[in-house]
């Protein structure tokens, strides 16, 4: 049977501002911490910094044209922090407010939705500084950065979404350190967990403050789907409950309105009393979300650690020396997954998607879900005709995409499906090593060539139908 979708059904494409932009020290922008932690030696493969990434603040009327002919309804982009408002605090950056205003109404006017992203891992240095997300204040300072950008973009976006994959930002940024801005203290990777989610409270009362009740609020969280090694094995299980807390309910709680979790405050409680919880906060943070963003790429296995020789710490984020997992030393065990695998060795599992979708509908009736990214990376190979014939990464889109129309038949609530990404561009600590883009990049030219997978889900968009995942037509199709 062939899946289909409803005509309301958002198909759209996801980037980010540190990602593709480039043109990191022009039109008044100044240093972010991913601009710090990229040009520290060591920090990302080859020594790969987003100084011109895709190019895309110059290069943005081509981009907009390609995503044109691929159909897109619309598009998910974020902003740079210290771009529109240098050191993240003061006065706005016309410059850098012009860019983005040229953007969205060229998106508006070639009938692309803009869909934003206020925080896409880029806080201004100076904030960090100042103790970055660890600090209280930075909330604040992210809230009146929110407002600005309501009052100066608030009647061309369709979505506001605050945060990108918080998770990220709190435990790959401060426990483990293999993120911006790589420090490896597991409290301030707490206290960052619940400064990142009172920014979110906090900047959505400021944009509906600004643009009224109608602003369409969200989040994206880059949920887990955690299973237990053994089924069967309370021990196993109750890793999972640990893994899903720090992961998944230490955001999904507050934000919907149901506190911090007491077992995870109890797991972590020789970490942090969490007193930096203060009064108020728990209904700041929860604020109506008009829609939950859903990243979903593979899934997690764990069972718990038997204290014999070194845990294993197969969870794709995890190094030698500091885990995210903060508070589960010596408890917890990430398995090896069984694969296929993906140039990030993230294993391949469809069914994860429609996992984490009908839990999410079980436990949260009623909060409508956009996927917010879904995608993969693989080795890219250029043929001689120049065509990129990504059959595997066609494949993973073709199943999880699947797997999302399958959710909906069951009676989750998606609206919308952003594949990540529109362009190849910097994979964070994997630099351009790592390919995400259903367009190629050749970092040498900054030629763009629209890979298969990119003319799949063109035809996908043009009949709202899932065409087989072999069922390539090169060049542009007529929208619906
Ligand atoms: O590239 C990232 C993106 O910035 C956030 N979500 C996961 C993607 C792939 O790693």
């Amino acid at each position: 049977m062939t899946r289909s979708f409803p005509a309301s059904f958002l198909w759209g494409s996801a980037t980010a501002a540190y990602q593709i932009e480039g043109a990191a020290a022009e039109g008044g922008r100044t240093p972010s911490i991913w601009d710090t932690y990229s040009h520290t030696p060591g920090k990302t493969l080859n020594g790969d910094t987003g100084d011109v990434a895709a190019d895309h603040y110059h290069r943005w009327p081509e981009d907009i044209a390609i995503m044109q002919q691929l159909g897109l309804q619309a598009y998910r982009f974020s902003i740079s922090w210290s771009r529109v408002q240098p050191g993240g605090r003061g006065p706005l950056n016309a410059e850098g407010v012009a860019f983005y205003r040229g953007l969205v109404e060229a998106l508006v006017a070639a009938g692309i939705r803009p869909v934003v992203t206020l925080y896409h891992w880029d806080l201004p240095q100076e904030l960090e500084d100042e103790g970055g997300w660890a600090n209280r204040e930075t909330a604040y300072a992210f809230a009146e950065y929110a407002r600005l950008m309501a009052r100066e973009l608030g009647d061309a976006i369709t979505v506001w979404t605050t945060l990108n994959e918080p998770w990220c930002s709190a435990y790959l940024g401060y426990a483990s350190g293999v993120h911006a801005p790589g420090r490896t203290e597991p409290a301030a990777a707490l206290a960052a967990v619940h400064h990142l989610n009172l920014a979110h409270g906090l900047a959505a009362t400021a944009i509906r403050e600004e643009l009224g009740e109608d602003a369409q609020l969200s989040i994206t969280l880059n949920l887990h789907v955690i299973r237990p090694d053994d089924p069967s094995s309370e021990a196993d299980q109750d890793a999972v409950r640990r893994i899903d807390g720090l992961a998944n309910r230490v955001f999904l709680d507050p934000l919907l309105g149901a506190g911090y979790p007491q077992d995870v405050l109890d797991d972590v409680a020789h970490v942090s009393d969490f007193s930096f919880v203060q009064d108020g906060d728990t209904a700041l943070i929860a604020q109506r979300l008009d829609v939950l963003g859903v990243n979903y790429y593979s899934t997690t296995r764990v069972r718990a650690f038997d204290g014999e020789g070194e845990p294993e710490q197969a969870d794709g984020h995890g190094n030698s020396s500091a885990t995210p997992w903060v508070g589960t030393e010596g408890k917890v065990e990430f398995v090896q997954q069984p694969g296929p695998y993906t140039a990030m060795g993230w294993n391949i599992d469809p069914q994860g998607m429609h996992d984490l979708l009908m839990r999410l509908h079980r436990e949260h009736p009623g909060v409508p879900m956009m996927i917010t990214e879904n995608g993969a990376a693989f080795h890219d190979v250029v043929s001689a005709d120049g065509a990129v014939r990504d059959r595997d990464r066609t494949q993973y889109l073709h199943d999880h995409i699947d797997a999302v129309g399958r959710a909906r038949e069951d009676g989750a609530d998606v609206r919308g499906y952003f594949v990540w990404s529109l362009l190849d561009n910097f994979e964070w600590g994997y630099g351009y090593d790592r390919r995400f883009g259903v367009v190629r990049v050749d970092y040498d030219t900054q030629q763009r060539v629209v890979k298969d997978s990119g003319w799949w889900y063109a035809q996908l968009i043009a009949t709202g139908s899932l065409p087989a995942h072999d069922a390539i037509a090169p060049g542009p199709v007529h929208p619906r």
